[in-house]
Parts: structure tokens; sequence; C-alpha cells
């Protein structure tokens, strides 16, 4: 899209005039941003309106990617860049004094997700754009995203999020394609016409959903999806219901909060609510356009129409399809089955036992009374057809409903044709052990799909300095192709290459050790490793295990003044959810040796504690490009993907990590010699479990080392820790240390050890981390969306897409 710079000067000054009766001289930063992201927006509106008519004339088949979270961070550079406007953008505002970079930070960050599967769903949102695929979001507008983080006397302490507050410019309410969804009451059947069973409701709530759109712009390719985030409202029709604000204010509550609990499950029936509000009213929709605009048999449906399950958040997504079939449509129940489980795909993204999600059967008859009737019928149909052809306990382990309870990942693998986890090591532990005896039952439905991520943000975008080196040593091909990122290779033993892209690191550093000191007062120097581990805190990704490492440094320095080693910055980006206590006892440990550390004067600034508070998408973009080393230190097995690995490496920092999820990937990708493997494997962790051999109490006594570490938590060396230092201290000995982190003490210091002495050599380093970013192509989420486009959905990109890429 070709827009020269002063017309699109002069179409900035127009909006101010038009939305704020003002001059470009008298607006404030505020509100020139609205007026250039509406100026943006109209740029893409009528690509938007032409994708979703295609889609209709052509009667092509779209995806609806359903997910309770979706992280998209700020949207402004992301529209302009796909828009091919980036450049031009930024020179028309620079004549006019604006620097874009600080206009961008206005934008409130979209935080309704807790971590990497909300990003992920963001990540894929753009790729299906930029591949020119017809796929679509639906989820939920909750008016507070993810708490803001702050921390007072090093504790964790959370504000609400009012991303709001100020408007969304990004949005378009769509009040005319509101739907209502029906909760709680009592459901009977009764006769109806002709001998059939019909529900009857009664004393039901009616919501009402009201649909907020946003444009997902594709990479220069003129197509624009829709992103539909469902908002409750009251419906006309029961207003005399609702008179006190109370009773106002509990219905409007639905779709105000976020729930912020990553991987562990949190029953309640407000989240059990909002599971069925945005499943209900995103299926209704589908169905009605459907009806309305495919006009074709219902029982075409699945020719024309794909729902991804995203986690079991929205697996209702299967009974709610079968309650429109067959009470709606009045298809049979075995019609109705097999269109849903055609239609229907399911993705897994843990396999931490306590986060598979389950409803009591109470709540769930509560709450949906007529999908609790339609999972126990789904249910009685499995075991009747499985007991014919499966040992009894096997189809009892794999029922649906079970021990009182409503199992959704049961739900989500019956009612769908496809199951995949999101790295190759995930999906086989899924095979082998976490659902191996659905396995058993569906060999064909298992399936593999590594994640990715969304390179143009994560490079182009946060790393120019890089993307510039980039676009001089290998031209531009790879900003459309990440794949020729590979390129690169030719030049790893080309000094001047390799000067560059440390130079472009360098800036990268100080513009992060700028931020720092600004948020937090801590004084970095850019020579020092910027050594990052960014994520959600949680115990199995051992944020723990970096607080050890640093605190044996500390003891050495202490020890020995002289010690020859790197100055090192530690940095920390993570939040840990409001009830997830030991979680919260870490970061005030974390905080508290940062003050220790930091303020010793013997420790002549070779070591420094950064703990980022408030770590979000827009954190993320400022630390990922200045990072030298990648922290992926959860315990083998535990973390399904990761997807902050794969940022890390594609900005050129080094892995540092544990054989989970995608860092087995990483590693074959850039091979043995540029990555650093320690800790037990996944088969070594399975077989603690197995022979319960491990014993924490023995290591802490054999190991000088370690006890040394361990007793600063509780001997007084960090101050202020009396009670947190205790609790570490009992979680890693008296209960025998569940994630083995004393276990793979020694190996993770020893490669920390590798990596000191590897960056004191500089070109050795520089080339590490070239080959990093040139093999960083190969997890792109473009790639990953294609091959869910080509296994799972069975859609196809728009032609003229195929025509670009020949
Ligand atoms: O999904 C993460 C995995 O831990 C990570 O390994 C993977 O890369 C990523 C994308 O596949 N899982 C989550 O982020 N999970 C949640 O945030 C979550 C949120 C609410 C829940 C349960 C899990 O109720």
């Amino acid at each position: 899209m070709v827009l020269d710079k002063e017309v699109f000067k002069e179409e900035l000054k127009q909006r101010l005039r038009e939305n704020y009766a003002m001059e470009l001289e008298d607006a404030s930063e505020h509100e020139i941003f609205y007026a250039l992201g509406a100026l943006v927006k109209a740029r893409y509106s009528d690509a938007w309106r032409d994708t979703w008519k295609y889609y209709v004339d052509k009667h092509k088949k779209q995806v609806y990617y359903f997910s309770i979270e979706f992280l998209p961070g700020r949207m402004l550079k992301s529209n302009l860049l796909n828009l091919g406007l980036l450049d031009t953008a930024r020179e028309a505002l620079t004549d006019l004094g604006i620097d874009l970079d600080s206009l961008a930070e206005v934008e409130k960050d979209m935080a309704l997700g807790n971590g990497g599967l909300g990003r992920l769903a963001s990540c894929f949102m753009d790729s299906i754009a930029s591949c020119g695929l017809p796929g679509n979001g639906n989820g939920i507008r909750y008016d507070y995203g993810l708490f803001k983080q702050r921390f007072v006397d090093g504790y964790q302490v959370e504000l609400p999020d009012e991303w709001l507050q100020s408007g969304n410019i990004w949005e378009i309410r769509r009040e005319s394609k509101a739907v209502d969804v029906r909760v709680g009451g009592h459901v009977y059947l009764a006769e109806a016409m002709e001998g059939k069973l019909k529900p009857v409701y009664e004393n039901e709530r009616i919501l009402r959903a009201v649909p907020y759109d946003t444009g997902m712009v594709g990479y220069e390719n003129n197509v624009v999806n829709t992103l539909r985030l469902w908002s409750v409202e009251i419906p006309d029709s029961e207003e005399d219901k609702y008179q006190s604000i109370q009773g106002r204010r509990e219905l409007e509550d639905l779709t105000a909060v976020l729930y912020p609990d990553d991987s562990n499950e949190h029953g309640r029936l407000i989240r059990l609510t909002q599971e069925y509000f945005f499943v209900s009213a995103g299926i209704q929709s589908i169905i009605r356009h459907y009806k309305k605009r495919v006009q074709k048999p219902i029982s075409n449906l699945s020719e024309y129409i794909s729902i991804h399950i995203n986690d079991t958040h929205p697996a209702l997504c299967v009974p709610e399809m079968m309650r429109i079939l067959v009470d709606e449509e009045d298809l049979s129940w075995e019609q109705a089955w097999d269109i849903t489980g055609k239609v229907m795909s399911y993705t897994n993204h843990t396999i931490m036992a306590e986060a598979l999600e389950k409803w009591s059967i109470d709540l769930m008859k509560r709450t949906l009374p007529r999908m609790y009737q339609i999972i126990e019928e789904i249910d009685a149909r499995y075991v009747q057809t499985m007991r014919e052809l499966h040992p009894h306990d096997l189809v009892e382990r794999t029922r649906i409903i079970r021990n009182g309870q409503v199992h959704m990942a049961h739900l989500s693998i019956i009612g769908s044709h496809s199951t995949n986890g999101v790295a190759k090591l995930h999906s086989d532990l899924l095979k082998s052990v976490v659902l191996h005896d659905f396995y058993i039952i569906y060999p064909d439905r298992f399936n593999n799909k590594t994640n990715g991520i969304a390179q143009r943000r994560w490079s182009q975008i946060v790393n120019e300095p890089m993307s510039s080196v980039l676009d001089e040593t290998i031209g531009k091909t790879w900003r459309k192709d990440p794949g020729d990122l590979k390129l690169l290779m030719n030049y790893q033993s080309d000094q001047a290459v390799l000067d560059k892209l440390a130079e472009a690191k360098k800036i990268n550093k100080q513009v992060l050790a700028d931020y720092i000191l600004e948020t937090t007062e801590i004084e970095v120097s850019t020579d020092a490793i910027f050594d990052v581990q960014i994520k959600r805190l949680h115990a199995y990704k051992r944020q723990l295990l970096n607080l050890l490492h640093i605190i044996k440094l500390y003891q050495d320095l202490k020890e020995n003044p002289d010690l020859d080693m790197q100055k090192r910055v530690f940095i920390f980006g993570a939040k840990a959810a409001p009830s997830y206590h030991y979680a919260k006892v870490i970061i005030k440990c974390i905080n508290e040796a940062a003050n220790l550390i930091n303020n010793d004067s013997d420790i002549k600034d070779r070591i420094k504690i950064v703990f980022l508070p408030n770590y979000n998408v827009s954190l993320a973009e400022k630390i990922i490009p200045a990072a030298d080393v990648s922290e992926q230190i959860s315990l083998a097995s535990k973390e399904a993907s990761g997807t902050s690995n794969m940022k890390l490496m594609l900005n050129g920092a080094i892995t540092l990590a544990t054989l989970d999820g995608a860092n087995v990937e990483i590693r074959d990708a850039v091979g043995d010699d540029n990555i650093y493997i320690f800790g037990l494997t996944e088969k070594e962790v399975y077989e603690y479990y197995e022979n319960q051999e491990y014993s924490a109490q023995q290591l802490y006594d054999e190991n000088p080392i370690i006890r040394r570490v361990l007793n600063a938590f509780i001997d007084g060396t960090i101050p202020n820790i009396v009670y947190e230092g205790r609790e570490i201290f009992d979680s890693l000995i008296k209960y025998n240390d569940e994630y083995f982190l004393l276990r793979d003490f020694d190996s993770y210091v020893k490669a920390q050890e590798e990596i000191g002495k590897a960056y004191g050599d500089q070109s050795f380093w520089q080339k590490m981390s070239l080959i990093n970013i040139a093999n960083g192509g190969r997890f792109s989420s473009d790639e990953t969306v294609r091959r869910y486009a080509e296994d799972i959905w069975k859609i196809e990109p728009k032609d003229s897409f195929v025509t670009e890429k020949g």
C-alpha cells in the first residue's frame, strides 16, 4: 500500500481537525495517537470488507480459533508494518517533530491473556492473516486485562488494568450482531411436534452477547481477518429483572475480569459461565452466518467451517454445537455428532495433571443445565460404543463424567477429530503418558504442531538495529520469508558482519539499560552479560534455580573478591498468579537478594539483579532484543513448548536450557555447539518418579556448595526473608524438592561457567549468536499455522496469495 509522506501528514492533520477540532500544534500525544490510529484503521477498512466478501462469495472454508485469552499487545506498529506504512509514518511524523516510538507508547497493552497460551493465539491471528488464510478469532472482551504488577517492599502487589479507560481505537462494536445466551434455571424435555423431544427452559437468565470486532491485518497482502471478542450486556427484554444496581453489576461482571491463573485449575462459577458465554455466542454467530450467507444445507457444515478449541476452556464448543444442531436445527443425534466431530479440533498446552480442567457435576448442572444433559448423553454413548471395543477400565478412565466431575480434556478429545501438542517432545509425552489411554483408543487423532512466533513483530518491529544489519547483509527477503535468515549462515566467519551484529546488540542493551535505570534506579553496564529469564512465575519453570546460582556467584565473590568472572546482569520479568503463594515467595526472595547484591560494595557491580515489574508484551519487546543469554530451565517434561525461547534466539541470544519443550527443537536447529544444555532429561525425570530414589536432603548433606547456598535463605545472609526463606528451604529439603533443582544444580552451574568463558571470546560468542539468528526462521508461526491449515483445518489461502507465493 503506497502512501506518500506528504499525503500522510495532511491526512493526519485532517483527522485531528475532524476528531478533536484542533491543529497539530495544539494536540497532545494522546490525541495524535488516536488520530493516527483512526487514519490507520481507515487505510484497512476497505480491505477488511473485501476480505470478508471474498470469503463469502468464494464459499471459502473458514476456521474460527476459540480462545479464552488473546494477548496482542500494542497494535499500532504492527498494523503500520503490515500495511507497508511503517517507514512512511516514521518519516512523516519526524517531519512533524513527533517520534513514532514514543507516540506508540501511548497505546495501552491489550493484555487479555496470562502468558504463552494467549500470546500464541495472537501470533496465530497475525500469521493466519499474513498467510492469506480464512480465519477468525473468537474470545472475550474483558473490561480489565491481566493485573498490573508493582513491587512494594519486594512483594508483588496487583493493581487493576484499566486498559479501556481511554477507549480502544482498533475495535468496532457491532450491536446488530448481538446474540442471546441462556444460562442457569432448569431444563426438561417435553414432547413437541411429531413426537420429538424438545428442551423446555424455566427460570433461565438471558445474557446479551455483543461482539467487538478488531481487524487482523495481514502482512502486505490486503487480507484483513476478524478477531471477535464478546462483551455481556442486559437484554432489553430482561431490563425489569435487573432493577437493583447490585443485580446489574453481577451480570456485567461476567466479562469484567480475566482469570489470572495460568496453569492451575481454578474452579469458579463465573469462569464456567465465561466459558459458555463466549462459546455459545461464537457458535451461534457462526451458524447464523452460515445460514444467511453460505446458504448450504446444515449437513454440509464441516465443508465450510472449522472450529479450533485452544486448550480446554472452549471445550463446551462440542455440546453447544450438538445443542444447536439437535435442538434448533432438528438433526438426528448421530448426524449432529458426525458433523461436530468433523468441525472441531483441539490443542493441549500442558502436561501438568493439576492444570487439566475439570468441573463438578453439581456446578455444571446448576450453571448450564442443557449443556450438562448433552454431555451426559455424549458420555453414555461413548461408554456404550467403546465397551464393545476396549477393556472396561480403559473406557472408565477415559469417559467424560468420572468421580463426580466433568473432564474437559476428555470432552475435547472425544468430540473432535484432532488433538495436538505444541512441541515434538510434548506431543510424544501426550501419546506415551498424559493421554496415553486416548492414544490407544484414537491413535489417528494425535499429532504435533510445534509452536511458532510472529516473526515480523519479534524481529522487524522490536529490533530495528539488527534488522538493518540483516538487510545490508542478506537483502530484505527475510522480512517476508523468515526462512531466508538461513542466508546469514554464509557470514558466520565474516568479522565485519559479526561486529555489526554486536554493535546492534549493544545499542539494544543501552536502550534497556536506560529503561532499567528509569524504572528501578539500578545502573547496569552494557559490557555485562544480559542474562534473561522472562515468563510466568511458576515452580516448574524454576526461576528459583536461577536465583540459587546467583547466590552461589555472590558467595564465591565474597569469599574471593579477585575471582575472574564476566560481569553479569540477571534480568527477571514474571507475574505470579495472585493466589499462588509459593510463586510470590520466590518473587520476594529474588527482590531481597537483588537489594542485597546490588548494594554490596564488595561486589563492585560484577553481579546485578534486575527484576523488572509488570512483565507484559511491551516489556518483552524491550528486553528480548537486548538479551545475551536466554534462560529456558524448566524441569524436563514440564514445559509444553515455550515461545520466549524462540523470540530470544531470533534476536541472537544464546539459549541455556534443559531438554524440555521446544528447546529440543532449538537444539536441533542450531546444533549442540550453539546452545548450552544441562540437567536431567525427561526420561531421567520419569525414572526418578518410578524408583522414588531422589533425596534432596542427601544432596544438601553431601554437597557443601548447595549447603552454603541454601543456608543463605535461613541464616540471615539474605535479609528480610525470615518466613519466605524458611519456606523456600523447606520446599527443597523437607518436601524433597519437587522440581529437582538440587539435582540439576551442579550441571546448571557448569553450563553457566562455560557461558562465562565463551562470552570472554567475543568473536566466538558473536558467531554463536549469528547462528541462532540464522536458524530462527524455522520457528515462524506462519509455518505453524500453514500446517494447522493443511493437516487439521483443511482451509486454503486466498488465491492472490497463492499466486504471489508462486
Ligand atoms: O502455552 C503455555 C505453556 O505453558 C507453554 O509451554 C506453551 O508454549 C504455551 C503455548 O502453547 N500454557 C499457558 O500459557 N497456559 C495458560 O496460560 C493457562 C491459562 C489459564 C488456565 C490454564 C492455563 O486455566
